[in-house]
């Protein structure tokens, strides 16, 4: 029994010393953050342009909190039914998520006062 004790005592700190010495394996980070947790606020503004072709909605917006602070960008637009539902020019509110890696996106929009 005492010479199984000693033969732990000198194995542990053998098998320790190996570990030390692996490299741990690089988890993958950017795959973690691309499938993170959507962000979403909503914001209001107007419309001011509707680019059909790159489904986009180009937004001028005041503060969205915890999303985008107030300036003029384009979203786009998810579902690209959202493409309709305002003209150009229009009041509105609308919800934006954060999918992250700079991936913005209007998930809803509805005009203000019609
Ligand atoms: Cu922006």
């Amino acid at each position: 029994m005492t010479r199984f004790i000693l033969a732990l005592l000198i194995a542990v700190p053998l098998f320790a010393a190996c570990s030390k010495k692996e490299q741990p394996v690089p988890t993958s980070d950017s795959a973690k953050m691309s499938a993170g947790p959507v962000k979403e606020g909503h914001g209001k503004g107007i419309l001011k342009s509707i680019d059909t072709s790159g489904n986009t909605l180009l937004l001028d917006l005041g503060d969205v909190p915890g999303i985008m602070e107030p300036m003029t960008m384009s979203y786009v637009a998810d579902p690209p039914e959202l493409l309709s539902v305002a003209k150009a020019g229009d009041s509105v509110n609308v919800t934006i998520q954060d999918r992250g890696q700079g991936d913005y996106v209007v998930t809803a929009i509805a005009p203000i006062g019609k």
